[in-house]
């Protein structure tokens, strides 16, 4: 008899599972609006899912999600593997939630997968912040190209922000081109460096420091702190070295313990002083269109790229076309005009 309760009882959950996998596109943004993680969640799924018809509906529910005006930060982290952002982020999470703000996380990391890597890592560097009911954790998927990766990110901001949190924080590994894609849908970008990094600066790459709206040296506790100092004090010559920002806004170098918990309220109050000013200029809402514009650009080079190799001719010209011109039967120039012109002739 038990047993047989078991089953109706798994029969059930079974059917309310099975409703909960496909609610209706009103159910979900009725739920994304209220703050509603699962739905946030699943609305995310259909965003980096390849399937066509997950496509569209992701698409539906992204155009009813911008409609939604919000006062959001954007804020991207980067710094190379193990400087310590998701310690960072699991600090600055938790000052923002005891100021009764909401906070997403949304994680970057095209070297990442999601059995192993940091993704696990990072739940598990962000112990306090995953129990959070104000926070919102949420790794980037594997496998995709960095481009597709962050295309989705930028969608999961939008639905973060529809769902009412107030702080979006991106975390991304310092690595290939994921900083300059990651400052591009970005408010503040902030850099994180190590202590004793003044060794260091000429090797870092420019358009990084470039990029930064403020550099915080981490780990300046224990015994690093006099290294900190003096990395602190190399990184402030160093931007000086920089043309000031087109917004106005000088950028800052700070440092802090995350691990500690010390100089996170610093670096929040200058982030704090950033939006302040940048909304008072204009230069926030300025920088937003700047960035709605290269996504337009951007999406379009996408598509004419994934149309142009997935065209039937392409597929079954290219690899003899490339041989003719490894061969050096045919100059690349000639080459891709050969190939352009097929995919004219015969289109999708
Ligand atoms: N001493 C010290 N260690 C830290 C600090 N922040 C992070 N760590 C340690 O550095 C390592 C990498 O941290 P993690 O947050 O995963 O770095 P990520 O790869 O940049 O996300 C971990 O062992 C952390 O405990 C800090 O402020 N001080
Ligand atoms: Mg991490």
């Amino acid at each position: 008899m038990a047993a047989k309760k078991n089953n109706a009882a798994k029969h059930i959950s079974g059917i309310q599972e099975k409703k909960r996998v496909s609610p209706s596109i009103d159910e979900l943004l009725l739920g994304i609006f209220n703050g509603d993680t699962a739905s946030l969640a699943r609305a995310i799924t259909l965003v980096e899912s390849t399937h066509q018809e997950s496509i569209q509906t992701a698409q539906v529910i992204l155009e009813k999600c911008l409609s939604q005006s919000t006062e959001s930060i954007r804020i991207g982290i980067t710094g190379v593997p193990g400087v310590g952002k998701s310690t960072f982020i699991e600090s600055l999470g938790l000052l923002l939630t005891s100021q009764d703000k909401r906070v997403a996380v949304l994680a970057i990391d095209p070297t990442s997968t999601q059995t192993k890597g940091s993704i696990l890592g990072d739940k598990t560097r962000m112990p306090e912040l995953v129990k959070d009911p104000n926070a919102f954790i949420r790794p980037s998927p594997s496998g995709t190209s960095l481009g597709g990766v962050s295309r989705k990110t930028r969608e999961s901001i939008i639905l973060c922000e529809a769902a009412k949190y107030d702080v979006i924080l991106i975390e991304t590994v310092g690595v290939g081109q994921s900083e300059t894609i990651v400052h591009s849908m970005v408010d503040f970008f902030l850099l994180l460096k190590l202590p004793g990094a003044g060794d260091e600066l000429q090797g870092i790459k420019r358009g990084i420091i470039e990029m930064a709206d403020a550099i915080v040296i981490n780990k300046a506790d224990g015994d690093n702190l006099k290294a900190a100092r003096i990395a602190k004090m190399d990184f402030n010559a160093a931007l000086h070295l920089y043309p000031p920002k087109e917004s106005g806004w000088i950028p800052k170098v700070l440092s802090c313990s995350a691990i500690e918990n010390k100089g996170i309220d610093e670096v929040w109050q200058l982030i704090t002083a950033f939006h302040e000013q940048s909304i008072a200029l204009g230069s926030f809402c300025t920088r937003r269109k700047q960035q709605n514009k290269y996504w337009l650009l951007q999406t379009v080079e996408d598509r004419l790229k994934r149309n142009f190799y997935e065209n039937q001719t392409i597929k079954e010209n290219l690899e003899k076309i490339i041989t003719s011109v490894m061969e050096n039967e045919i100059s690349p120039f000639e080459a891709a005009d050969q190939l352009l012109a097929l995919q004219l002739t015969k289109p999708n």
